[in-house]
Order: C-alpha cells, then sequence, then structure tokens
C-alpha cells in the first residue's frame, strides 16, 4: 500500500476527549472515528488489525473443535421471553419495533437464539457435544461508554456456545475453551489471567474472566505472580485429551487470582508478600458454565441412550475481539506511539522513502516495495512528500515492527536502514540482505 494514495488521517495533537491511551492512539493514527457515543467507524488502518485480531480467534476456536456459524444482529423479542430475560435485562438492551409493531432487539449476547438454534436441530445424545460459535456485533446501551472501543455500545464479540448431555461432558468443554482462550491471547503478545469472576446478567455458577494487567483497566483484581509467568504456548495442546486439558485449567486454577466480586482477603492473605499483585485488569474475555438456565425454559431437551430426557448442558464464551484492538495498544506503546505485537499488526513493514524527488531513491525504494509484495509481505511504503521528520513520526505512531528507511546518504554505499519499532535498534544493511529479513523461509 502506499502511503499517498492510503486513507489515514493521523492527527499530531491529542484529541480532547480522550482519557486514556489506547483511545488517544488510535484516534491519533486514524484507526477509528467516532460516529455517535460509543460507537464507532474503522478506518482501514484500525479494519486491518481488528481483522487480524478476528483471525486469531476464528484459528484457536477452530482448532479447539468449535465450529463457526453467523447469527443476525437483530433478535426477536419474543425468544428473551420465554427465557425471561426480555424484562430483566433493562436499559442496556436496545428494543426496536418493527413495522408490524412486532418487538425486535438488536443482540447484547446470543444464548436465547442459539439455543433456539439447537433445540430445532437436536434431539438425542448423539446430536452433543457441539460448539458453536460466531463472530459478530454486539450492542449494549452502556450508561458511560467511555475509553473508546474499550467500552463501546457497539463492539464486536466472539461468543461461542456448547452444548452437552451431562455435566462432565460439559466440564470438558469449559476447559477446551478456557485452553484455547489462553492460546488466542498469547498469540496477541498478551499475558492474559484466568480470574475467578462473577457470572452478572449471564448467569451460572462457574466462570472465569481473562484479564490483562493495565493501569487503565476497569476492574480491580488480585492474584498471585505466579499466574503471570506461565507460558500457554510452551507446549502443543491435544483438546480430546480430556485429563491432559483438564490438568492445564488445573495449572492455572490452582494459582489465586480473582476479580474483586470474588475477592478472598484470606487466600490472598495466605500468598507469600512478595508475590501478591493487586492492580487494575482489562477483561478481554469471560467464560461461563450455566448448565440448563436456557435449555430449560426454552424446551432444549436430549434423549440419553436409556430414553429418558434431560435438558441440555450449556456454557457461553465470549471474547471482546474489538476491545482487544484497545487494549493491546495498552499494553504495548511507548511515548511515541503504537508498538504492534507482529501478529496483530496492520502491516509488517513500513518502507520509508526519506527522499522523495531523489531518483536513486525511488528507484531503490521501488525496487524494495515490489519485492516485498511479490514475497507476500504487507508493506505500507511511504512515498509522501514530506520531511524525513514528520515521516518518522506518523511511521513511530502508526507502529508497524519493522521500518525500513532509504536515504540518500545509505544508498550511495548500497544500504538501507532496518529499524525495529520495540527496540528502537537499527542497522544498516545491503538492501538485498534487508530484503531476506522478511522474504527468507
Ligand atoms: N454471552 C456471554 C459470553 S459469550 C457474554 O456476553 N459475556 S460478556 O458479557 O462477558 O462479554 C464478553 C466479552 O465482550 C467481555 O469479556 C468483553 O471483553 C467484551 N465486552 C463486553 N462489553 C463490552 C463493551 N461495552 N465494549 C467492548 N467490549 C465489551
Amino acid at each position: 500500500m502506499r502511503l499517498s494514495t492510503y486513507f489515514l488521517p493521523t492527527l499530531r495533537e491529542n484529541p480532547s476527549e480522550a482519557q486514556i491511551v489506547s483511545h488517544r492512539l488510535m484516534l491519533r493514527a486514524g484507526m477509528v472515528r467516532q460516529a455517535s457515543a460509543g460507537i464507532y467507524s474503522w478506518l482501514p488502518l484500525g479494519f486491518r488489525v481488528l481483522k487480524r485480531i478476528e483471525q486469531i480467534v476464528r484459528e484457536e476456536q477452530d482448532a479447539s473443535g468449535a465450529q463457526e456459524l453467523l447469527m443476525p444482529t437483530i433478535q426477536s423479542a419474543d425468544l428473551w421471553r420465554e427465557s425471561g430475560r426480555y424484562d430483566d435485562y433493562g436499559k442496556e438492551m436496545l428494543r426496536i419495533v418493527d413495522r408490524h409493531e412486532r418487538d425486535m432487539l438488536y443482540g447484547p449476547t446470543n444464548e436465547e437464539l442459539i439455543t433456539d438454534i439447537f433445540r430445532g436441530a437436536s434431539k438425542s445424545w448423539r446430536d452433543v457435544p457441539r460448539n458453536l460459535y460466531h463472530i459478530q456485533w454486539k450492542f449494549r446501551d452502556e450508561v458511560r461508554p467511555r475509553f473508546g472501543v474499550m467500552r463501546g455500545r457497539e463492539f464486536l464479540m466472539k461468543d461461542a456456545y456448547s452444548f452437552d448431555l451431562t455435566k462432565e461432558d460439559a466440564r470438558h468443554s469449559y476447559n477446551k475453551m478456557f485452553v484455547a482462550y489462553l492460546r488466542t491471547f498469547a498469540r496477541m503478545g498478551l499475558k492474559a489471567i484466568p480470574m475467578q469472576a462473577d457470572t452478572g446478567p449471564i448467569g451460572g455458577d462457574l466462570s472465569h474472566e481473562f484479564i490483562i494487567l493495565a493501569d487503565t483497566g476497569e476492574s480491580q483484581v488480585y492474584c498471585d505472580r505466579d499466574a503471570i509467568e506461565f507460558d500457554p504456548l510452551a507446549e502443543a495442546v491435544d483438546f480430546d485429551d480430556r485429563a491432559g486439558v483438564q490438568s492445564i485449567v488445573d495449572r492455572w486454577t490452582s494459582v489465586y487470582a480473582a476479580t474483586d466480586e470474588k475477592h478472598d482477603e484470606a487466600a490472598y492473605a495466605a500468598i507469600p508478600e512478595g508475590r501478591r499483585v493487586s492492580a487494575r485488569g482489562i477483561e478481554v474475555g469471560h467464560i461461563f458454565y450455566f448448565g440448563s438456565k436456557y435449555s430449560k425454559p426454552l424446551g432444549a431437551v436430549l434423549a440419553k441412550p436409556d430414553g429418558e430426557t434431560v435438558p441440555v448442558e450449556m456454557g457461553s464464551y465470549g471474547i471482546g475481539v474489538s476491545r482487544l484492538v484497545g487494549a493491546i495498544i495498552e499494553a504495548s506503546h511507548d511515548d511515541r506511539g503504537i508498538v504492534w505485537p507482529e501478529s496483530v499488526a496492520p502491516f509488517r513493514v513500513g518502507l520509508v522513502n526519506l527522499r522523495v524527488g531523489d531518483a536513486a531513491c525511488s528507484e531503490a525504494s521501488g525496487k524494495i516495495y515490489s519485492a516485498l509484495r511479490a514475497a507476500g509481505i504487507e508493506v505500507l511504503y511511504d512515498d509522501r512528500d514530506e520531511s524525513p521528520g514528520a515521516k518518522f513520526a506518523t511511521m513511530d505512531l502508526i507502529g508497524l515492527p519493522w521500518q525500513l528507511v532509504v536515504g540518500p546518504r545509505g544508498l550511495a554505499q548500497g544500504l538501507v536502514e532496518l529499524k525495529e519499532r520495540r527496540t528502537g535498534a537499527k542497522e544498516d544493511l545491503p538492501i538485498d540482505a534487508a530484503l531476506a529479513r522478511f522474504t527468507a523461509a
């Protein structure tokens, strides 16, 4: 992509409405634009990041055995009347009346709709286990939408729903999501800690929030420092191995970690003092086991092998896909801007032509640009006629992992500069060697 033609409305000044760094940087880097309170348009740069995050979420859901489908954003109120949540959900639900005076709503979550889909198609123990998920926009009319995409009214969520015959099977489904979540967040460069949590309007009695520690987080959380040290990607996971999956969950849950609502002072005090962490946290995912809370009222039952029918055992599992964009920035930025982990970066390389009027610089830059593109490397080429200072500032602000700088002085010796955004480390390299850093297998 050539920056001269790219829609990247960056801002020099800090927007006054943004209170936290991720919101400031997302606005300054031209990633999003507010459409109305808590509702955002995703501009090209932000949309790229959102798609990359979504793809990691999808890959890990699929690897765990979940199956993707797509449910609508608009739902009928009747289903929510069946479960009893239509009145309970209160003002957070956006209620809509269609032209035939039918009550509709913009989905804040999908337990009812997925249970309706399942009950129509599944009748016996042979039809489970299933885990169905989608990645779809939600609407919650939050009283105080704030912090940009972190607490929006419209936001993108991955929500999965598991269906099982027995409590033990349902527990395995829960455990699989638990482990898939650990892997998902680790792949984004985040340290997300599973913490015992309250279940709120979703319900149930077993629940974990996945929390990343950040000063700007909205939740107060407590944990043992050991919880921060595990590496979920250190070993491969066989999701069909019940005992293996359970042992991973056990390892995490044996270490104290809880949100404010579930905090246990005595258990916390028992942690050696040097390992106690009391911090602010951002909730990036939340998983629930709620048994038959929805299947009972909605009549989603399964016939057991002996013919007896029982309500299906369910859990639901959410990830805040759009919130993650902000959360990753909270976890990874510096004074000059965003520092994207490679796995979610909107482009891998920023190519900077320092002197656009110079024939040699433009020719060399053009060649590098073509070579990178031919190798399938995503590159944003700054071919604008701007000062070097402005170009460096833009690249640092938008935070691409690598910058390749082509200037007249280096080029006279056949060299370009490769800079790593995270460390600031710079290296002068012959063009071929610089290209080989990205194209070598
Ligand atoms: N049905 C369940 C699980 S699928 C559910 O809705 N869970 S939730 O309410 O905890 O939401 C799941 C995730 O969505 C949260 O962990 C959070 O990361 C994200 N989320 C929730 N509310 C917002 C919001 N207002 N703005 C951005 N992300 C949000």
